[in-house]
């Protein structure tokens, strides 16, 4: 397991800036209610403008909400909740939608009006599937009604979450015509929580799981927590970290677990737990867990049984093994198909699914990155129909700028889900502001050519390509018990885009980014504008300023900030006295040739590989001439400096908004810009002075010169 073990100023800093918005607060904001991000973008905020508000008011005289069950106390909850912030009023539950402007809620069991409406409709209906829902304003008997259908409650209450969306995000509500069904399976939020209440790579406090006080005591954040992922249409969550404990499954503590279970299950999410592949020895006591051993498979299943004895719609498992120290099949000479098809035979009788991870490399190789799709691709065809293989979206990790997985495509008979990540990890941890839903875009919308034209990752994971039985995208993610959940604002923002982008890949991430910035902080037009914008800049700042050109993983161990001069740096950047960058070409490791043609001669070519993955695929010289005309190395200086500008860019864009926007995140924001201008400096310095040392060329006057020298950096 690795631990973060870095600049303590930070943290200080950090503790300091929540102090001071406090005290703030305290003097003189007592008019207005304390904004510290806890309802993040479920914040109903009243509705200002007045024709609006009467607009929202006549089609809310009264709501008819069908069924009963703990799914729809939750939506009655919901539009409690909802209603009594936008219009500040909430309208009376009838049982007949006998009135104009009423709103009704059912599913074609529970409501008689939505059985009885026209073919189509129901048609549309029967399509949308378990968890889909219409949304749709009809007359019906004279009267002019909201209809939120769906076969399922569940259906509803993300009819619901979207109903009030439009409202939040201050849309008409008068001619609605929505059709709703998610694209993949399982979208799924993967904790990386310990026992011990560490997350890794967290950053947000301690995990929200209170192991000690559960099963007797349950906090009021588990309740929130699986609202917050029901509004996005999130419906599983992975509750430990895949560097799993076994102990997670020991009968302590699945009392614990199936509490949270039972909490989140009225909110549509299901649990599922990453298991140690060796607890049948740590927990059972037995010699081995060869999975193709007798006895380990009656452990397992003794164990399976138990825990949907405790938790009986459990979803699966997660399983990272022969992966960074961690216990697989390969220690007994087992495939990874193996393991995997072992655990799914045992969860098969309770329909559950092993998520199996494909995050592997080892010494073996010369280029790490070539090693999943090695490893994985002979194996295509031998897994079991409830295995998913769980791929991150590039074939390294989850850095700032890498090319789609090549697993994607190449896995044609085996079901194959995406991995992104949510928390900042190689992005500035919890200091630095950069919204992720283009990078999650960049990769669902990239073009694997497997079946010739136009074969989007998105179409393969969500299975529009093959005949996936089960499909998912996974995000690992940091909520904590920091106050506002993530601890900076902005890490809600990538959260938001991954559930969105997680039930229709299709989206614009933008306009998903449009919709959380108005529900999160405003609807102005020009605050959502200056908000959006710096959204828009924080991604390439942070590839600029880090890893410009393709390069990538030369950050410290802790991948905050900067090392190029280490070890592991070194073996990826590969920069030397001729030039810098990894030679993936057919030349070099060969790697260009896991990507289907076109992409592999283009990836190979040097005229044709994207400038922004140059130094993913190939070496080049200091001099090489970049398409600007510049050499490579003003190419590196002009984007390293560059992604210290957009900073400074998106500081100008923030301070506009004093005033405009609650003061305590205001201040908040403003000091974390502080503390990311700050860093990107010394990630732009420190590369530059290393680099500089092997190209032995300048930065040119018109450049600010770095305050330190190399030695400065390096301490
Ligand atoms: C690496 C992280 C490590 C995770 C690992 C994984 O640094 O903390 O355990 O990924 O995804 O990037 O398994």
């Amino acid at each position: 397991m690795v631990f973060k073990s870095r600049i303590l100023p930070h943290k200080v800093l950090f503790v300091l800036i929540l102090l001071l918005v406090s005290i703030g607060n305290i003097k003189g904001n007592t008019a207005r209610a304390f904004e510290d991000g806890y309802r993040m973008w479920l914040r109903y905020e009243i509705v200002k403008n007045n024709d609006l508000l009467r607009q929202y008011k006549s089609y809310l005289n009264a709501v008819v909400l069908n069924g009963s069950s703990e799914t729809i106390n939750v939506i009655k909850d919901e539009l409690e909740i909802g209603f009594k912030g936008l219009i500040s009023e909430m309208p009376d539950f009838k049982t007949t939608p006998d009135e104009d402007g009423t709103l009704v809620i059912g599913t074609p069991k529970s409501s008689k009006l939505i059985a009885s409406l026209n073919q189509k409709h129901l048609k549309k209906l029967k399509a949308v599937g378990s968890e889909g829902y219409l949304v749709t304003t009809k007359r019906v008997k004279g009267n002019k009604l909201t209809i939120i259908s769906a076969n399922t409650d569940r259906g509803l209450l993300y009819g619901t979450f979207h109903f009030l969306r439009l409202m939040q995000t201050r849309k008409p509500i008068s001619n609605l015509n929505i059709l709703e069904s998610p694209k993949v399976e399982y979208r799924i939020a993967n904790h990386w929580d310990n026992l011990d209440r560490s997350v890794e790579r967290g950053y947000a406090g301690l995990s929200l799981w209170d192991w000690e006080a559960l099963p007797d005591e349950k906090s009021d954040r588990y309740k929130a927590y699986a609202r917050f992922c029901s509004s996005l249409g999130i419906n599983s969550v992975v509750i430990n970290n895949v560097n799993a404990n076994a102990h997670f499954i020991s009968t302590e503590y699945l009392k614990k677990i199936s509490i949270l279970a039972n909490i989140f299950r009225p909110y549509g999410v299901k649990v599922f737990v990453a298991i140690n592949f060796n607890s049948p020895q740590t927990l059972g006591n037995l010699k081995t867990a060869d999975p193709l051993n007798q006895e380990v498979n009656k452990w397992w299943r003794q164990k399976v049984n138990e825990i949907y004895n405790f938790i009986p719609d459990l979803g699966g498992f997660l399983v990272k093994a022969d992966s960074e120290g961690q216990p697989g099949p390969n220690t007994y000479g087992r495939t990874h198909a193996d393991g995997a098809n072992m655990l799914a035979k045992v969860l098969k009788p309770h329909d559950g699914v092993v998520m199996w991870r494909a995050f592997v490399y080892g010494e073996k190789q010369k280029d790490r990155i070539r090693e999943a799709n090695d490893e994985f691709k002979p194996l295509d065809g031998k897994f079991d129909e409830n295995v998913i293989l769980q791929v991150k979206k590039g074939p390294l990790d989850f850095m700032p700028r890498e090319p789609f997985s090549p697993l994607f495509g190449a896995m044609k008979q085996t079901n194959t889900m995406i991995e992104f990540q949510i928390t900042q990890e190689y992005l500035g941890n919890e200091f630095h502001l950069l919204y992720k839903g283009g990078m999650y875009d960049e990769i669902l919308k990239s073009d694997t050519y497997a079946e010739g034209k136009q074969t989007y990752v998105g179409d393969i994971i969500s299975g529009k390509v093959y005949d996936y039985t089960h499909t998912g995208m996974a995000g690992v993610i940091n909520p904590g018990m920091a106050e506002n959940w993530t601890a900076h604002p902005f890490v809600q923002s990538s959260w938001y885009a991954f559930g969105r982008l997680a039930w229709d890949y299709n989206q614009d991430p933008w306009e998903i980014a449009e919709d959380w910035i108005a529900m999160t902080f405003s609807n102005d037009n020009a605050i959502k504008n200056s908000i959006l914008e710096i959204m828009k800049i924080s991604e390439e700042a942070g590839v600029n300023y880090r890893e410009p050109l393709g390069l990538t993983h030369i950050g410290t161990a802790s991948h905050y900030g900067p090392a190029p001069w280490s070890e592991r740096s070194k073996s990826f950047h590969r920069a030397s006295k001729d030039g810098i960058g990894f030679d993936r070409s057919k030349s070099g490791s060969k790697t260009v040739s896991q990507y289907y043609e076109p992409l592999e001669t283009r990836f190979n070519n040097l005229n044709t590989v994207p400038e922004d993955l140059l130094l993913w695929f190939h070496h080049v010289g200091w001099d090489y001439k970049m398409k600007s005309g510049n050499s490579l190395w003003e190419e590196l200086i002009e984007h390293y400096y560059l992604g210290v500008e957009q900073v400074g860019q998106m500081q100008v864009l923030w301070n506009a908004l004093e005033g405009k926007i609650d003061q305590e995140r205001f201040a908040m924001v403003d000091s974390l810009l502080k503390i990311q201008k700050k860093d990107a400096i010394e990630w732009r310095d420190s590369c530059l002075l290393y680099f500089q040392t092997l190209s032995g060329r300048e930065i040119p006057e018109k450049y600010e010169q770095p305050k330190y020298g190399l030695p400065h950096y390096m301490k």
